[in-house]
């Protein structure tokens, strides 16, 4: 395993060639990271800024204890070199977040990336020319750099949330949020400890921060769906089985709807007996993690068969939590199974058994306020050393508006998203010329393994600008038909998923005050692609295109041909 200092790298004086290039793209996580590289590759000149000191994106900032994928690492991983997933060997089922971080660091040192990005500098605004077809982008260092395309790899889950409790600045203990850990030991032994939120974040932690913390106190709103994950090490056969011929494991994954292979059962839970239920719920708990959902092919489209999968968890939880008053408080009322993502936990159930652990309920008056030692929950006050916000996203769309993007007319994507999300594909937004978001809105997200989803929007885009460039188009904008049919048939693929009636990040129901829409594409990976290929083959038919007089373009830094 190769590790590379663990900031990014000195970043080089700028040049003049570097403040006007073909590409400026935002972020330098798994997509943003694929973006350089396959964007250098078609000769295209790309600048790439992050927030963060190093490359990794989510990986380098949700450092929390018990951090790791929820995705198989043999899966959740690049598969555009051959090379590479020829000589990365992961060690364990699910990836440690050291693990990927080291991958994802390797893969930036192994391809030369480190080269094109700006580290520690955030993009606050881009502004499109109409005149030169162009975006001028402004960074938090006072750079502003002009490019032909400005493409976000910002990430699905990059903006936390921090909810606006009452008197929280008045705390003097230390507190931490899940999706900015420090990136040095944090150490909890001896201390009185508070974790805010139950979602996925929280549910790797709690077991971890519980072995250390002398009490720890896990403040649950609202409870969730925990099944085990059954992680361990990888059996190096295993491994050796799909490397032998991993380009065809990976095209067996790209004919399922979520993009990674598990075993799935399409038959409906209604129509086979009580005993073969649940043998067959039995078998799906034994594998571990999110292919519990494959039990049956119904579980997230009809009540009845939700109601039946609810059952069998419940009877799980109340046979692992020794105490009754608990078990009930850690089960969800009325929920759907599945409704939010699900989260894959070791112990986690495990951990309410311990001495030092408890569970205070905030579903009737949530956290009334913060005081100095501690804070107010239920009319009980908890005196704590250190808080822990695991308290989420703004997701999908939160890392968007945080920037001025602002069109050739003056309004904003965040002005634009106000009222929703729309975008064409996922992948752009009517309005805002040459400009490109990768598993934002309107994409499958996380609903398709992340890494195949970035590098099939990523070749997407640049086949795109590789056709502009060979036609000598300088503009494209997505028509507001194409858009609104693309809305459309965003939301009829939602429609029929329970999924779509729940409250989660999902429909931006976690954040206060955000418009509620179901944001993925859900029609799956294979009909996404489709649609994306039959675009592209019909002259990027829904898209607009235009061509500045060729001494214009030129003058602009255009890529050669
Ligand atoms: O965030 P969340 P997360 N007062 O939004 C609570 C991915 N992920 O960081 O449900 C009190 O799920 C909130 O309560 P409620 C994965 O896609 C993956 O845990 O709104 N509590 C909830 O319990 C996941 O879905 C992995 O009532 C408040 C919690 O905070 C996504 O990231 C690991 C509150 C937030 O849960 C987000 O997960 C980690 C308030 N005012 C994350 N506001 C893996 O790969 C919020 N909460 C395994």
């Amino acid at each position: 395993m190769t590790h590379s200092a663990p900031t990014g790298a000195a970043t080089e004086p700028v040049d003049d060639a570097q403040r006007s290039v073909d590409a400026v793209v935002v972020g330098a996580g798994f997509a943003g990271l694929y973006l350089l590289h396959r964007l250098r590759q078609f000769g295209f000149t790309v600048r790439v800024f992050e927030a963060g000191s190093d490359v990794g994106g989510t990986w380098y900032w949700n450092r929390y204890p018990g951090a790791r994928c929820d995705i198989e690492s043999m899966q959740y991983s690049y598969q555009f070199s051959e090379e590479l997933q020829q000589e990365w060997t992961w060690t364990e089922r699910f990836a440690s977040q050291p693990e990927l971080l080291a991958y994802i660091q390797h893969v930036a040192d192994r391809f030369d990336l480190r080269s094109g990005i700006t580290f520690d500098t955030m993009v606050e605004g881009a502004r499109f020319d109409d005149s030169s077809h162009r975006w001028t982008i402004t960074t938090s260092s006072g750079e502003t750099v002009s490019a032909r395309f400005f493409i976000l790899g910002s990430g699905v889950l990059s903006t936390t949330n921090t909810p606006a409790f009452t008197d929280r600045d008045l705390f003097t203990g230390a507190s931490y949020h899940t999706g900015r850990w420090p990136h040095h030991e944090v150490e909890f032994a001896g201390q009185r400890v508070g974790v805010i939120g139950t979602g996925s974040s929280a549910i790797q932690s709690i077991p971890l921060l519980a072995e250390q913390a002398e009490h720890l106190f896990v403040f649950q709103r609202t409870p969730n769906y925990v099944v085990p994950a059954m992680n361990r090490p990888l059996d190096p056969e295993e491994v050796r089985a799909i490397k032998a011929d991993y380009p065809a494991f990976r095209a067996k994954a790209k004919e399922r709807p979520s993009a990674f292979l598990f075993p799935f059962n399409p038959g409906s839970a209604l129509e086979v007996s009580p005993e073969e239920r649940f043998e067959r719920f039995e078998a799906q708990w034994q594998i571990g993690g999110l292919p519990f959902l494959g039990a049956f092919g119904d579980l997230l489209l009809d009540r009845e068969a939700n109601r039946l999968v609810t059952e069998y968890w419940k009877g799980k939880i109340r046979a692992i939590v020794d105490d009754p008053d608990v078990a009930e408080r850690l089960i969800p009322k009325g929920d759907i199974f599945g409704g939010k993502r699900l989260c894959a936990g070791t112990d986690y159930y495990e951990t309410y058994n311990r001495e030092n652990v408890t569970l205070v309920d905030l579903s009737e008056d949530g956290i009334e306020r913060f005081t100095p030692t501690g804070l107010v929950a239920g009319g009980e006050t908890f005196e704590l050393d250190a808080v822990v916000f695991a308290t989420g996203f703004d997701a999908m769309t939160g890392s968007v508006v945080a920037m001025d993007i602002a069109g050739p007319d003056g309004s904003t994507i965040r002005e634009r998203w106000s009222t929703g999300p729309a975008t064409y594909l996922g992948l752009a937004v009517h309005g805002f010329p040459n400009f490109f978001n990768t598993q934002g809105p309107g994409g499958p997200g996380v609903f398709a393994t992340m890494v195949t989803g970035i590098e099939h929007q990523t070749d997407w885009i640049v086949d795109c600008l590789s056709w502009m460039r060979a036609k000598g188009y300088t503009r494209l904008e997505a028509t507001s038909e194409a858009q609104s049919d693309w809305v459309r048939t965003v939301a009829a693929a939602a429609e029929p998923s329970l999924r779509s009636k729940c409250d989660s990040w999902y429909t931006g129901a976690n954040i206060p005050g955000k418009h509620r829409v179901f944001m993925p594409y859900i029609g799956g990976f294979p009909a996404y692609v489709s649609q994306c290929s039959s675009v592209a083959e019909n002259d990027y038919e829904g898209f607009v295109f235009e061509a500045l007089p060729a001494g214009e373009a030129r003058a602009g830094g255009d890529a050669p041909d």
